[in-house]
């Protein structure tokens, strides 16, 4: 009952209308699907995304190389294998690519199988998705990241920063954290329309008015949180994104304006927003390669979330890295980062083991999966960051926690931010 018989995969799109891989697992009665996200601002480091760069009937966007490699040598390598078992046919996965970044079968191709035989697996076994992970009893729901002004690559107005978030700190349960978030999301909206900019929204859903001062894009949501009756750095934490990658050349970054500063001043600058803006947690603040910059910046500023996303690109040993190199407290996991359920969980539990917060990640190109949802509840990740209150395929995330939080029913806690 529980072998599995076939995977099959199809060309499904995403947010952004890209092409991207639904693969489908099935056993003898029953199936389950699963789609792969898709990145804008990726790390160098991340595991290979298989396009058909020279197919133009796609702009060299389609996937077909990658579903046709599923539909043929993964699904014979996985037919006959015990869904439940998920760590063996990860590793079958990775072993038949054989590659160091996923290159030969794509991490596109290898993910969508991995999550969906994660799916599968749970409805066999009759349980919620959340309560397959990790944990096995006292879950704990996790404190949205919500994206409420969009920069950098994932709008076109100049803004230099990539994500503003908020972070509703002091909500007592999933319901209000999103009740608070909608509040100073409409407000912002009023705010941003009686300035006379437009209230257009980006790739992750969050406004895109077209500023581009870092400083500017703060003081609306200061005002849009003050308007909502929250107080900021108490109710409600401003928490940013920088994507510093995009933003380095030189050993320079242009971070706080269009002029290219050195590491020194730039830290400076990150004090002063701190201070003035009371921000909470701050997201790739150097680039990928930068340690020695992270360590400074983690050594001259306090009681900071510091944030490794392309720094680490969810793979263990650029952890330990970052770990023995004192370059954050925090890591975003982003499972096409590394291609597989498996090696996710285990950068998870490494991450929690030496004290760091973990954060899960959507990608700015998404779709209706709510995977993430049930994963952040199920591996005990204290925050989940998956873009503003629209756009269904961020919604959709939010919604699915909802229902989990529902589902605890008296049992339901949120986890802990401090
Ligand atoms: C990020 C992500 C998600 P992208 O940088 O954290 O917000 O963006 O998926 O484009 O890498
Ligand atoms: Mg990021």
């Amino acid at each position: 009952m529980s072998k599995i018989l076939k995977v099959k995969a199809r060309q499904v799109f995403d947010s952004r209308g890209n092409p991207t891989i639904e693969a489908e697992v099935f056993t003898k009665n029953n199936s389950a699907s699963a789609i792969c996200p898709s990145g804008a601002s990726t790390g160098t480091y991340e595991a290979f995304e298989k396009r058909d760069k020279k197919n133009k009937r796609y702009l060299g966007k389609s996937v077909l190389s990658a579903i046709n490699l599923i539909n043929s040598i993964i699904s014979k390598k996985l037919k006959g294998n015990n869904i439940h078992n998920q760590e063996k046919i990860d590793a079958l996965m990775i072993n038949l690519d054989g590659t160091r970044q996923k290159t030969r079968l794509g991490a596109n191709a290898i993910l969508s199988v991995s999550i969906a035989v994660k799916k599968l697996s749970a409805k066999l076994k009759k349980k919620p998705l959340y309560k397959t992970f990790l944990i096995k009893n006292n879950f704990k729901l996790p404190y949205p990241l919500m994206n409420i002004i969009n920069g950098g690559a994932h709008a076109n107005n100049g803004l230099r920063i990539q994500e503003f978030m908020i972070r509703p700190d002091r909500a007592k349960s999933f319901s209000e954290a999103m009740r608070i978030c909608f509040l100073v999301i409409k407000n912002l909206s009023k705010i941003i329309k009686a300035r006379g900019l437009s209230t257009s929204v980006g790739d992750e859903g969050g406004f895109a008015p077209m500023i581009n001062n870092n400083n500017k894009a703060l003081d609306l949501i200061i005002s849009a949180i003050k308007r909502s009756g929250f107080i900021n750095g108490k109710d409600v934490s401003i928490c940013l994104d920088v994507a510093a990658n995009e933003l380095f050349k030189k050993k320079k970054y242009s971070i706080h304006s269009k002029n290219y500063i050195s590491v020194e001043k730039s830290i400076n600058e990150y004090k002063k927003m701190i201070k003035k803006y009371k921000i909470k947690s701050i997201e790739d603040p150097f680039a990928e390669n930068d340690w020695i910059s992270w360590n400074k910046l983690m050594k001259s500023i306090k009681k900071v979330q510091i944030v490794g996303d392309d720094l680490y690109v969810t793979n263990l040993e650029r952890l330990k890295k970052g770990f023995l190199n004192l370059s954050s407290n925090a890591i975003l996991i982003k499972l096409n980062q590394i291609g597989t359920v498996s090696e996710t969980l285990e950068v998870i539990k490494f991450a929690q083991i030496i004290g760091f917060k973990t954060i899960i990640s959507h990608r700015s190109g998404d779709s209706e999966d709510t995977f993430i949802a049930d994963l952040a509840v199920g591996t005990n990740s204290n925050q989940i960051k998956t873009g503003s209150l629209a756009r269904s395929e961020r919604v959709a995330k939010y919604n699915q926690l909802i229902r989990i939080e529902e589902d605890l029913g008296k049992k339901a806690r949120m986890n802990k931010i401090h």
